[in-house]
C-alpha cells in the first residue's frame, strides 16, 4: 500500500492521533516511566505527518521515492515509534517489547535497530543537518521526495541547528520541512526561562525559512500548515512552528509540573489509558 496525501479527513486524523497516545502510553507501562509527555503531546502532529502529509510504503520503509522524517530528538523515539505502529511500519505487538534486550525498540532511537527509523538520534542539534544534507542529495538525483525534520525546543539551543537553517536557505532547498515542537519544556525546566527562543517566527523568517505558527494540538490547523508547507511555490526551506501541551490528552500529565521523563505509579498507567481522552477535532 501506497499512503499518499489525502484529503484531510479530521475525524480520522483525531482517532489516529488517539491510537499514537494509546500505543504510547501503553510503551511507557511497559518500562514504567519514559518520554511519554513529548508524545502525547507529539500526536497530532504525528497524525497529521505519517495520515496526510507522508508519501511512504508501509511494508517498504526503504523505499527510494520515500518523504523522509528525520528524527533529530532521539528520546522522541517512543512517539515516533507509535506513530509507526499506527502505520504498520512496526507491528502492534512489537510494543511490548519497548526498551527491553534484544527490542527493536530501544528508548533512543537507532536507524540500524528500527524500520522506518531514518536518522540514529540522542546527541541533539544534528537532525536538521543531516536533512540538509539529504535534501542536497535529493535534488541532485532530481527526486520529488520532500524530507521533514521533527526538532524539539531544546534543539533551538544547538548552534549546529541555526548553521543547519542557514545553509538550508543558502541552497533554496525548497525540500525541506523542518517541524518544531515548541512544549516549552526541557530536561532543566521551562525552555522560555533557560535560552529564550523568541521571536521564534521572526528568527526562521530572518534566516530565509517560510515560517508558520500553529497550535500543534490542533488537527485542523495542522493540516493546513502542512499542505501550505508542501505547496509553498518560492525555492526556500520550510518551517512549521507547533505549540504543543506536553501530556495532551491525559489530564493529570498535562498538569504536571516536571514532564520531562516521567515515572508514573503502576496502577495509575491503566487510569491514563482510561483516561486518554480524543481531541477537539473529532
Ligand atoms: C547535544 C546534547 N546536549 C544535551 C543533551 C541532554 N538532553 C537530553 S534531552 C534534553 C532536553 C532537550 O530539550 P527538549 O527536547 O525540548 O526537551 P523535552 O521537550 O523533551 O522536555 C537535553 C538537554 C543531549 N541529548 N544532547
Ligand atoms: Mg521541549
Amino acid at each position: 500500500m501506497t499512503v499518499t496525501a489525502s484529503p484531510a479527513s479530521s475525524p480520522s486524523l483525531a482517532q489516529r492521533a488517539f491510537n499514537i497516545r494509546r500505543n504510547a502510553l501503553r510503551m511507557g507501562q511497559v518500562q514504567g516511566q519514559g518520554y511519554v509527555g513529548q508524545a502525547l503531546g507529539a500526536a497530532d502532529l504525528l497524525a497529521v505527518a505519517y495520515f496526510h502529509a507522508l508519501n511512504y510504503q508501509p511494508h517498504d520503509p526503504a523505499w527510494e521515492a520515500r518523504d523522509r522524517f528525520y528524527l533529530s530528538i532521539g528520546h522522541y523515539a517512543i512517539a515516533l515509534y507509535a506513530a509507526l505502529i499506527e502505520a504498520q511500519v512496526i507491528p502492534l505487538d512489537e510494543l511490548e517489547s519497548y526498551g527491553c534486550d534484544d527490542s527493536r525498540l530501544p528508548m533512543s532511537g537507532m536507524a540500524a535497530y528500527t524500520p522506518g527509523m531514518e536518522i540514529t538520534g540522542g546527541s541533539l542539534g544534528h537532525g536538521l543537518g543531516i536533512a540538509v544534507g539529504a535534501c542536497l542529495g535529493l535534488k541532485r538525483k532530481q527526486s520529488a521526495s520532500f524530507v521533514y525534520n521533527l526538532l524539539s525546543d531544546g534543539e533551538l539551543n544547538e548552534g549546529s541547528t541555526w548553521e543547519a537553517a542557514m545553509s538550508a536557505s543558502h541552497w533554496k532547498l525548497d525540500n525541506l520541512i523542518a517541524v518544531i515542537d515548541v512544549n516549552n519544556q526541557q530536561a532543566d525546566g521551562h525552555s522560555s526561562q533557560i535560552l529564550a527562543f523568541e521571536p521564534i517566527v521572526d528568527r526562521w523568517q530572518a534566516f530565509g525559512w517560510f515560517t508558520q505558527r500553529v497550535d500543534g494540538n490542533d488537527i485542523d490547523a495542522l493540516v493546513k500548515a502542512f499542505d501550505a508547507a508542501r505547496n509553498h511555490s518560492d525555492a526556500q526551506p520550510r518551517v512549521i512552528i507547533c505549540d504543543t501541551r506536553m501530556g495532551k490528552g491525559v489530564d493529570f500529565l498535562e498538569n504536571r509540573e516536571k514532564t520531562h521523563f516521567i515515572r508514573v505509579d503502576e496502577h495509575e498507567w491503566q487510569v491514563a489509558l482510561d483516561n486518554l481522552q480524543m481531541g477537539s477535532n473529532q
